[in-house]
């Protein structure tokens, strides 16, 4: 009997010992991912106003061996039904031109990477968005599973995609097709983001990694140690002020071309300031007609 007692709290404490080693290490909860409707985000490279409300993460934490120190990135996040939405901001003083390295290689060419466990449990193979500078798309699974590069093979994973160089970086936006995934409000979602930088010094053509900022600093594939999001409620998204309703009639009297007073005199600042005035007064509805515009 006694026998028996101590080999059952024997087995009882190596169960608990190796419970941590089965599960894994875990990662850090980032925060909620906000939903939107859909039609609200445009895919054109550019942070649409939704993203002010976006669950965001730097991504400036430089690789142990191949990190450098003059890069990083803002990524802002949001979901909707069937779709996750990605705009990052990347700061880089040296955007080197694309080669055919794109097909082959294509981390090669200066980029953002989205690494995804959907099930945030470690279980299923890691699913992997880049897209370049130049719009370049790739999806890969963890181990060469799936291999898509380039617009044609990689479509099907993507909803869309778009990207924009500017004086000092470039930025990436993504609406990566969720629709296999089955992902509800609240599920949890790994990921890590990292930004692919090519650069040249005196002697060579270098690349640098960068990884998002974690608790637990995993590299790009080191799965059991990525933070996790969880897919929030729908964002309540304020809606235009009843000035915007203004009674149609008055806007386009009041955006009519004034004619000028005097037609042989040459326009000159005051005018244009005196007529700016006087639509202002005239309509407030023509005034928000043009920031809208801008
Ligand atoms: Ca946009
Ligand atoms: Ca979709
Ligand atoms: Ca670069």
């Amino acid at each position: 009997m006694k026998k028996v007692l101590l080999f059952m709290s024997a087995l009882l404490m190596l169960l608990t010992l190796s419970l941590p080693v089965f599960a894994g290490e875990e990662g850090a909860l980032i925060g909620e991912v906000p939903m939107i409707d859909k039609g609200i985000v445009v895919i054109d490279g550019e942070m649409d106003d939704i993203y002010s409300q976006a669950l965001t993460v730097n991504i400036n934490v430089p690789h142990p061996q191949f990190g450098g120190t003059d890069t990083s990135g803002v990524a802002y996040m949001l979901w909707t039904e069937g779709a996750w939405y990605v705009y990052i901001e990347v700061k880089d003083a040296e955007v080197l031109e694309a080669t055919e390295n794109q097909m082959t290689a294509p981390w090669f060419t200066d980029s953002v990477e989205m690494m995804f466990d959907f099930g945030n449990m470690h279980t299923d193979l890691v699913k992997q968005y880049r897209v370049d500078y130049t719009g370049f798309p790739c999806y890969y699974e963890e181990g060469g599973a799936v291999e898509a590069y380039g617009v044609d093979a990689a479509s099907k994973y993507y909803d869309e995609y778009a990207a924009r160089k500017n004086s000092d970086g470039y930025s990436i936006e993504m609406m990566i097709d969720l629709d296999k995934f089955a992902l509800t409000e609240g599920d949890s979602i790994g990921l890590q983001l990292q930004i692919n930088d090519i650069g040249n010094d005196d002697i060579t053509t270098y690349a640098g990694v960068y990884y998002m900022e974690s608790s637990l600093q995993p590299t790009s594939w080191d799965v059991e140690k990525y933070d996790y999001v969880t897919l929030g409620a729908k964002l309540v998204v304020e809606t235009e002020a009843p000035a915007t309703q203004a009674p149609a009639a008055d806007i386009p009297a009041a955006a009519e071309p004034t004619a000028p007073v005097t037609p042989a005199a040459p326009a000159t600042a005051d005018m244009s300031i005196l007529t700016a005035v006087a639509i202002l007064a005239l309509s407030a509805g023509a005034v928000i007609a043009s920031k809208k515009k801008k």
